[in-house]
């Protein structure tokens, strides 16, 4: 197994959390966290959720009754897998490479569907956790030890670099769970766009994104009665004092998660409970907290159909595939890399 540690800077230390693992990334994440946390409001960009602990949170927020995402991608890939990969070249497919990877339990459907159809392809994974990277290989090598992996520990939000491409049919790529929904459309379009640019006219990308259904079953799916989910929005600060030698008091935060009808969003906040004064630490100076002031630290939208295929279009894919969970909860889109 192949492993490009892109951000580690040849250290040889293990990674634990990429956005430390490297001299430059640790500037620019200090640079970014410093000037997020100045904003009005203050936010942390989400991609600070994932450290271990934060990846271990988010995978037992999978599984919670109320988050009805993940299974019902699942379910969704389980009974179209066939269909996809088929769509995709079948058994000419050469690799499926997957942006932010997690735990990967989605993916063993269309890799299965793959060898169904009497191809092979090379898997790429890429997150910016170690500690899911490490979960996947566990994974697939379990369910399905005849598919190769490759391993990129990368932060794909700011730069990606791939194995290079396989001889021989087209690339599949895998952009699940919905994540694009962290994005304003800017963002998004640039984010796809810059996947674009790692492959070929002809190649393919999977889309998943949740899509607008009833407001009160999507609030609950953020606002668990067991509070994982608001010990994962905690943790980001944990993640953050460890990353910068900031003071944040977790516990000083309310977790705060409505579903905006009018912008067809969750948005995820840490408010102060109190007036709060806190030392940034390598980030420098400090921050005055005023009483119920808000940090954000996600918006996961929700989709109609025809916005993600303007996503996938925008970004110089043409959308070739529509798929929609039973209860039009989650959907999943199939563009071709146009010529330019
Ligand atoms: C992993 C980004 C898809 O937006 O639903 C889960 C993260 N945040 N609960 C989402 C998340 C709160 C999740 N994504």
């Amino acid at each position: 197994m192949r492993r490009l540690e892109q951000l580690q800077g040849g250290s040889g230390r293990p990674a634990r959390t990429a956005a430390l693992v490297s001299i430059d990334a640790e500037a620019a994440a200090m640079a970014e966290l410093r000037e997020a946390l100045q904003r009005a409001p203050r936010e942390v960009p989400c991609k600070y959720f994932y450290d271990d602990r934060g990846s271990a949170l988010f995978e037992q927020i999978t599984r919670l009754p109320e988050y009805y995402p993940t299974r019902t991608e699942r379910a969704l890939l389980e009974a179209e897998a066939e269909a996809i990969v088929q769509a995709a070249g079948g058994a000419g497919l050469s690799e499926m490479v997957e942006l932010g990877s997690g735990a990967a339990s989605k993916t063993v459907a269309l890799l299965e569907a793959a060898l169904r159809l009497g191809g092979r392809p090379r898997y790429v994974a890429v997150d910016i956790s170690a500690h899911a990277l490490a979960r996947t290989r566990e994974l697939l090598a379990q369910a399905r030890p005849e598919i190769p992996v490759d391993e990129v520990l990368a932060d794909y939000t700011q730069e990606l670099r791939l194995p290079p491409a396989p001889d021989g049919g087209p690339r599949l790529a895998l952009f699940l769970g919905g994540t694009i929904g962290n994005d304003e459309d800017a963002d998004a379009t640039r984010l796809l766009e810059r996947m674009r640019g790692h492959l070929a006219p002809g190649d393919l990308l999977l889309l998943g994104a949740n899509l607008v259904t009833e407001p009160a079953v999507i609030h609950a799916a953020y606002n668990d009665s067991a509070g994982v989910t608001a010990e994962f929005n905690r943790n980001i600060l944990r993640n953050v004092n460890a990353l910068a030698r900031s003071a944040f008091d977790p516990d000083a935060f309310d977790h705060y998660a409505p579903y905006v009808i009018e912008r067809q969003r969750i948005e995820m906040w840490l408010v102060a409970r109190r007036a709060l004064e806190v030392d940034l630490g390598r980030l420098g100076g400090r921050i005055q907290l005023a009483s119920r002031e808000g940090i954000r630290t996600e918006i996961s939208r929700r989709f109609t159909r025809d916005q993600v295929l303007r996503l996938l279009d925008d970004a110089g894919f043409s959308p070739e595939h529509w798929f929609e969970s039973p209860e039009g909860r989650f959907g999943l889109a199939l563009g071709r890399v146009r010529e330019l």
